[in-house]
């Protein structure tokens, strides 16, 4: 293996890396403006004790063959050559398949993986389950942005218009005159792209926007959710309550007559129902100022004073992703779009409605002329499926209905997991009843490159390769770089591929051909990057061969500036250019929606109170949003990521009062608990979280002292333990982990040490 740099990309930047003795340097890509701190979470990733080393069998399985088992979590492994494990994998396989068909395999095995598009684990399982089984039971939508996925097409376009080719920065910078962020714009999640992000732009446009002008307000129980780059200002509201806050805002826009009524009439359908509502016509209730501030905690004043602001400035409203992961998210999102329409911003430059602007990189940037081709997934025999978030309903519920998006749905009785590239026991809420989910299974499958809380509830455990080991193509649809995935070393122990993997199995089920189509790793890179080249050459755009792009390391690709394309054509000309929504409108009523029947998201949005509020016993409300150290779960043993814990443990942001009412100093160690169970965390004193609130971000491995416990303690700090698995609404039954209600007082146990990373028996 070469000790020279090479060239590499995570889904947090590009960059060269070079082995020195037991760690990499790591140099980010000198083109990148801004780097991510997070690629230090790569210099000791290699040889990290949470490898997994070998295949491993669960015990229980080993012995007592498939079936549910109570263990699951808490039983010993027992190491197996490759040839018996893969071996044992196909048997299974072949077992399930005969017996039940695809739908007794479940293969959605959401997660994000690494960067490389060829070695994207999910579509290597997907591709993988419809060659050799004829399919799989599938998952729709994501954990990032369930309940906007569902709902913005039928109100105004598809996530793919609204949220990656909304307003773009270079417009926001150029034209907006209030940037009103509902979640904030923090860096720590722009930082971050699925594919790779190879230049850093966000903190350099909000400099230009803030020294133009620009008035960037975040509206959150965090202050931290604007960077100081932004010089913006911050509204502290309840969490969850950014609906309310809306209405109360369009209540004041109507009765100050401050309501752009000709774009309303022109280019939307259901103003006259929305005004309804917030007259209180409907059902007797005003939903005005002082209504919606006795709700969101500030003053009617200040409702008031902030619309009046509002009107005759370029808006430009936005809507994060955390405002949806939660109980009733459609409707804020939905009521994001109406504010801007009510103010008749979209259309216009750097005004209007943006979804989730600032959560992933990919979103206000321009696109490459073409994409990067995906592997293909092969024809999957079989049509059934269930929203991501709705994982453990499924597995404990086989055969009960379910609604969704106007369909009524049937879980499927699953007998077999395949899970390459994710990490559940970090991604899903309730962990205790995931496991008890996980348990009704007769067999878990699952590849890791490390001892994630999945691989330790897995049956068998396939030691899959990190990124640094392979070779691959980073890309992503708006990211001007393409970047040949140099390996940097050679694979951990015994770690194979996902397609090595994938294709041994294939060839064990009598399936390799339809499997690989004959080619290797090397071959299936040729073979994608040529048919880029040929979408390329009918743009008449050359390019250098496979060999000659390897070599340089990176490729410039072209792009177009398509930011805000189908909103801007609708205003020009909304009879030539209408939304692909159901009246080729912007939807503030949907017939459609209405249609369905569902009194937690009807035919306009509303402010419905959530089951979940803060209480005598759980009076905090707790914020599990991101986390600013790592992606997700990902290397959360990375240098960057310690570096952000306290004697290893992960850290709980509250405010300084609400401290002292509970004698917490800075640096204890607190106890977080409700219903579902208990998490440990080291307290840090703020005034930048509101009163009342309390922040743990996802991602630190979740470590209970009792894996078994009806209610675990959580020596590490995964909030996921507290979480309550239910879905945003019928519409969409998205994820709803953001936020949650707990209790919190100093720890007064027996503190022991995280054992995260150490690796099971
Ligand atoms: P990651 O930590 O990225 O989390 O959930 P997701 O499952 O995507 O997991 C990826 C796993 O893939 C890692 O364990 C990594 O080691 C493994 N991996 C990486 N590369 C490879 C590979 O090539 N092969 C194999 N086999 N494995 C690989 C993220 C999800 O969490 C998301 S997207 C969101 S937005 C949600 N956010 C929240 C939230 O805000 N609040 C709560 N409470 N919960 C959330 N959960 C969701």
């Amino acid at each position: 293996m070469t000790q020279k740099p090479v060239m590499h990309s995570a889904h947090w930047g590009a960059f060269h890396a070079e082995r020195s003795g037991d760690q990499l340097l790591i140099e980010p890509f000198g083109g990148d403006p801004d780097p991510s701190p997070l690629l230090q979470n790569f210099r000791h990733a290699l040889n990290h004790p949470a490898r997994v080393a070998r295949p491993m069998i669960r015990r229980g399985w080993l012995e007592n063959g498939p079936g549910p088992d109570r263990r699951r979590g808490a039983d010993e492994y027992v190491a197996v050559s490759w040839e018996e494990a893969s071996h044992r994998v196909a048997l299974e396989l072949k077992r399930v398949g005969e017996a039940y068909g695809p739908a007794g395999i479940f293969g959605g095995s959401y997660g994000w993986s690494s960067a490389g598009r060829f070695h994207h684990a999910q579509s290597q399982v997907h591709r993988f389950l419809n060659t050799t089984l004829g399919g799989y039971v599938r998952s729709v939508n994501s954990y990032s942005s369930g309940a906007a996925s569902v709902l913005l097409p039928h109100i105004v376009g598809d996530m793919n218009e609204v949220a990656r080719r909304g307003v773009s920065w270079e417009e926001i910078a150029g034209h907006s005159e209030v940037v009103l962020a509902f979640g904030g714009l923090a860096l720590k999640n722009a930082q971050v792209a699925s594919g790779g992000l190879s230049e850093h732009t966000e903190r350099g446009f909000m400099q230009r926007a803030a020294q133009r002008g620009t008035r960037f307000i975040s509206v959150s129980p965090l202050k931290s959710d604007l960077p100081e780059e932004a010089q913006g200002e911050w509204l502290a509201l309840r969490p969850g309550t950014d609906a309310a806050f809306i209405l109360g805002l369009l209540a004041v826009l109507i009765t100050e007559g401050l309501t752009d009524e000709a774009f309303l009439a022109r280019y939307c359908v259901g103003w006259p129902q929305m005004v309804a509502y917030i007259r209180g016509e409907e059902d007797g209730v005003v939903r005005d100022a002082p209504w919606a501030a006795a709700i969101c905690g500030v003053s009617s004043d200040l409702i008031r004073q902030f619309a009046r602001q509002l009107h005759g400035k370029r808006v430009l409203v936005t809507v994060a992703h955390a405002l949806q992961r939660a109980e009733h998210g459609e409707q804020p999102v939905w009521l994001g779009l109406v504010l801007a329409a009510a103010l008749g911003q979209p259309g216009l430059p750097g005004g209007g409605y943006t979804y989730a602007l600032g959560a992933l990189g990919h979103y206000g940037k321009h696109h490459n002329l073409v994409s990067f081709p995906s592997l293909p997934q092969g024809k999957n025999g079989i049509d059934r499926f269930i929203p991501v978030a709705r994982i453990a309903d499924m597995l404990l519920n086989p055969g009960t209905r379910f609604d969704y998006n106007g369909r009524q749905l049937t879980y499927p009785h699953i007998r077999l997991a395949y899970w390459a590239g994710g990490n559940p026991f970090h991604h899903h809420q309730d962990l205790a009843r995931l496991r008890q989910a996980f348990c009704q299974l007769d067999t878990f499958i699952v590849h890791e490159s490390v001892w994630t809380a999945s691989a330790r509830h897995a049956d068998i455990v396939l030691p899959a390769t990190m990124t640094l080991e392979r070779e691959d193509i980073g890309g992503a649809p708006t990211d001007r770089h393409l970047i040949a995935m140099q390996p940097v070393a050679q694979p951990y122990a015994e770690a194979r591929d996902d397609y090595t993997i994938f294709r041994d199995l294939a060839r064990q089920l009598g399936r390799e051909e339809a499997f690989s189509e004959g080619r290797d790793a090397r071959g299936w890179l040729q073979h994608l990057y040529h048919q880029l080249q040929e979408k390329l050459a009918a743009h008449q755009v050359q390019t250098p061969d496979f060999n000659q792009f390897w070599q340089q390391g990176i490729l410039a690709l072209p792009q177009v500036k398509d930011g805000g394309r189908m909103i801007n054509a609708f205003r020009a000309d909304p009879d030539a250019a209408p939304l692909p929504t159901a009246g080729g409108k912007i939807e503030i009523f949907s017939a459609t929606i209405a249609s369905f029947g569902y009194d937690n998201c009807p035919g306009h949005p509303v402010w419905r109170e959530p089951q979940q509020k803060p209480s005598a016993d759980y009076p905090f409300w707790l914020i599990a949003n991101q986390p600013a150290t790592r992606l997700h779960s990902q290397l959360d043993f990375g240098d960057f990521s310690q570096s952000g814990k306290r004697g290893g443990r992960e850290v709980c942001s509250l405010n300084s009062e609400d401290a002292a009412a509970r004698a917490i100093a800075d640096g204890d160690i607190i106890e977080l608990y409700n219903d579902r169970g208990h998490v440990l965390a080291s307290a840090r004193l703020t005034d930048t979280v509101m009163p009342g609130v309390v922040q743990l971000p996802t991602g630190a491995w979740y470590d209970p002292v009792d894996a078994t416990a009806a209610r675990p303690l959580c020596r590490h700090g995964n909030p996921n333990v507290l979480t309550l698995d239910i879905g945003t609404s019928s519409l969409a039954q998205g994820c709803s982990g953001q936020i949650t209600v707990v209790q919190v007082r100093k720890f007064a146990g027996e503190v022991t040490p995280v054992q995260a990373f150490i690796p099971p028996l």
